[in-house]
């Protein structure tokens, strides 16, 4: 029997007395986050045996409808958080506005912003689902924090996870030193170090997309990922598709054995489906760290500055050859288009 182990709690504590000067703050703030999701893990593997499963009968902000698990995700978050002191304000998805710590509570120096309940369409058929996060610190001067505290381009976060409620439960985050990951071990209650140091091969394995949109998506977009299956050989190497419909499940896949996701921009949703700040950002923080990337098609996600709560973005992420591959396709196709006669890329 193993008896030697690092625990999430120890692993942060490591890491923050590398600073001598960082006061605890964010290292309980990631606790109330661990603890969060164990409370939400629990929630989830109950799902089908306490008959939680199915609609809230009500919509969020986006028009969506709320699952039961949502509902108790997202305020199972606003409940470890709001008391702490630790943050001054805080965003959910599943919330139309930014969200005050209550009046009773002190607040602290962290902005918070989270997707409570990732993929949840995934939930009634018993799919990965996940929980999303992304820290900032506060920039406005005093007070009990603004939407400028929220509203910051990604390159602010000091510090973006996610955890994912699978076979088991996994929770990955960055503080900007790599991406760690940690599986929750059910019989101790306690998420351990499984994958220091996460780096994601240069060129994957996987795209992920759903292509059911291909016909929705401008003519250089299709061509990139005709490339991605093969047709560009030359430039990328071909790929098999694997895709859930889960961010957090199809990130992660793609993260630890290579690979590709991407939500495009299509006529029906021309500014693409994704959330900025919910999703987009700390999923490119992570991916950076893990030394992919993440861009819009051709710009980086973490320079991207957000002028609302539930913007959305066009998301393109994963190995870094395999990113760059798409970029190159659609900045050459948008210099043909401005240079001269218009030519479709061929499909
Ligand atoms: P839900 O949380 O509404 O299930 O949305 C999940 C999601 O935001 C993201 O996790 C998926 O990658 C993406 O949407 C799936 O969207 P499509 O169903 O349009 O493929």
């Amino acid at each position: 029997m193993q008896t030697s182990v690092t625990t999430i709690e120890r692993f942060i504590f490591d890491q923050e007395h590398r600073y001598p000067e960082a006061t605890g703050e964010l290292s309980n703030l990631l606790y109330d986050i661990a603890l969060a999701s164990k409370i939400i893990a629990a929630a989830i593997r109950r799902a089908g045996l306490v008959n939680i499963l199915g609609s809230a009968n009500a919509r969020n902000v986006q028009g969506e409808e709320q699952q039961k698990l949502d509902v108790i995700a997202n305020e199972t978050i606003k409940n470890c958080l709001s008391h702490t002191g630790r943050v001054c304000v805080m965003g959910s998805e599943e919330d139309e506005n930014i969200i005050p710590v209550p009046p009773e509570y002190p607040v602290g120096k962290y902005a918070i912003l989270f997707d409570p309940l990732d993929g949840s369409s995934n939930i009634d058929v018993n799919s990965a689902v996940g929980t999303i996060f992304s820290i900032y610190r506060r920039v406005s001067m005093e007070g009990r924090g603004t939407a400028s505290d929220v509203l910051q381009p990604g390159c602010k976060q000091v510090a973006a996870g996610y955890v994912m409620y699978g076979s088991s439960t996994m929770l990955v985050y960055t503080t900007g030193q790599g991406a760690h990951g940690f599986t929750l071990d059910p019989t101790i209650g306690e998420f351990l170090l499984s994958h220091p140091r996460i780096v994601t091969p240069r060129s994957g394995k996987y795209y992920s997309v759903n292509e059911s949109n291909f016909g929705r998506w401008e003519k250089a977009m299709q061509a990139a990922v005709r490339g991605l299956k093969g047709e560009s050989a030359e430039a990328v190497a071909p790929k098999n598709s694997r895709y859930i419909g889960s961010l957090v499940a199809d990130f992660h896949r793609n993260l630890i054995a290579g690979g590709i996701f991407l939500y495009p921009a299509d006529s029906n949703n021309p500014r693409g489906k994704l959330r900025l700040l919910y999703e987009a950002s700390p999923m490119a923080f992570i991916a950076e760290q893990a030394e992919g990337s993440a861009t819009d098609g051709v710009n980086r996600i973490l320079d991207i500055v957000p002028t609302q709560l539930h913007q959305r973005t066009p998301l393109v992420i994963g190995s870094r050859e395999d990113v760059g591959f798409v970029a190159d396709t659609l900045r050459r196709a948008a210099a043909t288009r401005s240079s001269g006669p218009v030519v479709q890329p061929a499909l």
